[in-house]
């Protein structure tokens, strides 16, 4: 597909699935990164809101590392794939706009054990005046049905922002009834080194990982930056990463969305 194929499929359905992002190589270079995160988590100085043992309302009983806040900001590794050249320009594609990244997450589901993520949007966490941020989940292991892949629903980035509170408090997911959800999801399994973006406003969930494979992933959240925050529950982002980072304040080369679309329609194929 072209560039404008995936961004007729983006925002048609409010996500996209790309396998073969990264090569074998970059694969094995993110997996030592990980090492890295693991051995930075251990240390007794780790700050505990930054590396999780838990996730999404897990007990954390399994003691194994699950999220990483901020991995960009760690190790450039995390901020160099942030910038991939296969994936910066598309996201500007579909943002149609320069990119920031609003925040970055390290997700770790430890085999027989992880998460499971509830029905949600991201924009609930950080509302924002539109949806103009995206998710892109890059994957360092196949991401399959067994190990808790993402499932989506279709379409739903277009029904607007729904209610993530109970009782006064926030619920980090969409209340009521979601068996329709259930029903219409699309489970969107994924071979390592492929992406899956979504919108901030597509309902999202994931299951645990029942198989005897990790599946680890990172989360980059990137945003339109003239788009603005208006409230939300994620502390963490606001304590952690207030401003975000300008993906082209950092790289010269990646000045302005049009140089980037540029770059896209001519290497931009990813079939
Ligand atoms: O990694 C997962 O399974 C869930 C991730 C997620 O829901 C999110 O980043 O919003």
């Amino acid at each position: 597909m072209n560039v404008d194929q995936l961004r007729h499929s983006f925002h048609r359905d409010g996500y996209l699935a790309l396998p073969g992002i990264l090569s074998v190589a970059e694969i094995d270079e993110l997996h030592h990164a990980v090492e890295r995160l693991e051995a930075m988590g251990a240390e007794p100085a780790a700050d505990p809101a930054q590396f999780r043992f838990a996730a999404f309302g897990d007990d954390g009983g399994g003691r194994r590392l699950q999220q990483v806040g901020e991995p960009h900001a760690l190790d450039d590794t995390w901020l160099a794939l942030a910038r991939h050249r296969k994936l910066l320009p598309l996201v500007s594609a579909l943002l149609d706009s320069d990119v920031s990244l609003y925040y970055s997450m390290f997700m770790m589901k430890p085999a027989r054990h992880g998460f499971r993520a509830p029905w949600h949007q991201d924009l609930a966490f950080f509302v924002h005046d539109r949806d103009g941020l995206i998710a892109a989940q890059v994957y360092l292991d196949d991401s399959t049905i067994d190990n808790g892949c993402i499932e989506v629903v279709p379409g739903s980035h277009r029904f607007g922002l729904l209610n993530h509170f109970r009782d006064g408090a926030f619920a980090e997911q969409v209340q009521g009834d979601v068996s329709a959800f259930d029903e219409s999801k699309v489970a969107v399994p994924m071979p390592a080194g492929g992406v899956v973006l979504w919108s901030s406003l597509t309902l999202h969930s994931s299951g645990p990982n029942r198989s005897d494979r990790p599946r680890r992933a990172v989360v980059f959240e990137y945003k339109d930056p003239s788009t603005s925050l208006m409230g939300g529950a994620f502390d963490r982002v606001r304590e952690i990463n207030p401003v975000g980072v300008s993906l082209f304040e950092k790289d010269p080369t990646f000045t302005t969305a049009s140089q980037l679309r540029t770059v896209n329609n001519q290497g931009g194929n990813h079939d």
